[in-house]
């Protein structure tokens, strides 16, 4: 293990595609219940991690956030920016669409070591896939991307939680998707730094539009940004050059409040009690047997014991070993 590492973590640092992807594969399997060399290079790689701008990109599926990243990531090639993008996708299944589609878009940035794509699916019962996901963007970070883009489907809280690690988000909405202003997910709108209405093609974009300024009228942030709105046809690379204007103009809005510090702060803190929490169920999980387990929910079942109780019991137990 010693000996691959000390040849993969110069690899990943000099930006080899093929030792990022090594070091994604392994931060994906590991078990937190038995840190092994996923960890011991996460730990060796963070040093160098911290200078990358993270911008997450979120919203309903088909929106099109993967062709906007696609876009966003040849402007930022043009501009010989160094581009990252992880496609969080639990939508679809590992071996299906997240994995051909990442195939289809690697095809056009081949042979362009500058651009690194990788797209995750849910991964199980332990870790979550918001720690897996911030783990590759600093990856991705200290492997020199200038630029980490996170794609995520902006539905449930652990999207939104992957969001939650970017310096600044973009919500793609598009007209006739089902997903009025009205019906988006109130968490969502509330992370939103930039709009994009994407599909500004089809009919109904000026709607979406009229609707996100209706409600952005009604509400205040405490930062004093008011979110831009950008139309884009992602298709056909349209608005994407304003939308980085867009996302820039934010980034230097936090840096002239002094705010990118603190967000990064708050960010490096709630990664840190993830973490801390996800390595002490493990552990805690760990020393315990299924059946033993089994006879917890069996007491709880019959009322004989109270779930408060049995976690205090677990602990305790946990504590003592
Ligand atoms: N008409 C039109 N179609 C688009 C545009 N952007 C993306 N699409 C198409 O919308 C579909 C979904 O895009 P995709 O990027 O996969 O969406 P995602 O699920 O949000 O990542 C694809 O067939 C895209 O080609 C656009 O601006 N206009
Ligand atoms: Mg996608």
């Amino acid at each position: 293990m010693a000996s691959s590492l000390s040849v993969l973590l110069p690899a990943v640092l000099r930006g080899e595609p093929r030792a990022i992807a090594r070091a994604i594969t392994a931060i994906e399997n590991r078990n937190p219940a038995e840190p092994g060399e996923a960890d011991e290079l996460l730990r060796q790689v963070f040093p160098h991690s911290g200078r990358a701008l993270l911008a997450g990109l979120t919203g309903a599926p088909g929106a099109g956030k993967s062709t906007l990243a696609d876009s966003l990531a040849g402007l930022l090639r043009q501009r010989a920016k160094t581009v990252g993008i992880v496609a969080v996708d639990p939508s679809s299944p590992f071996t299906g669409g997240a994995i051909l589609g990442d195939r289809i878009r690697m095809q056009r940035h081949h042979g362009d070591s500058g651009v690194f794509i990788r797209s995750m699916a849910t991964r199980g019962a332990l870790g979550g896939l918001a720690p897996a996901a911030a783990d590759v963007a600093t990856l991705l970070d200290a492997a020199g991307k200038q630029v980490v883009l996170i794609e995520t489907v902006g539905v449930g809280q652990d999207e939104v939680d992957i969001v939650r690690l970017a310096d600044v988000t973009v919500v793609i909405l598009a007209p006739g998707m089902g997903d009025d202003v009205q019906t988006m997910k109130a968490g969502i709108m509330e992370i939103a730094d930039v709009f994009a209405i994407n599909k500004a093609d089809r009919p109904g974009a000026d709607r979406v539009e009229q609707e996100l300024r209706a409600m952005l009228a009604l509400t205040h942030r405490e930062d004093g940004w008011s979110p831009p709105i950008v139309k884009t046809v992602a298709s056909e690379g349209r608005g994407v050059e304003e939308l980085w204007i867009a996302v820039e103009a934010f980034v230097s809005h936090l840096r002239d409040q002094d705010l990118l510090a603190r967000k990064r702060a708050l960010h490096l803190r709630r990664r840190l009690v993830d973490l801390l929490g996800e390595r002490l169920l493990a552990r805690v999980l760990a020393g315990l047997p299924e059946a033993r387990l089994d006879e917890y929910v069996g007491a709880i079942a019959a009322r004989r014991m109270d779930p408060y109780s049995a976690v205090e019991d677990m602990i305790s137990g946990w504590e003592k070993r």
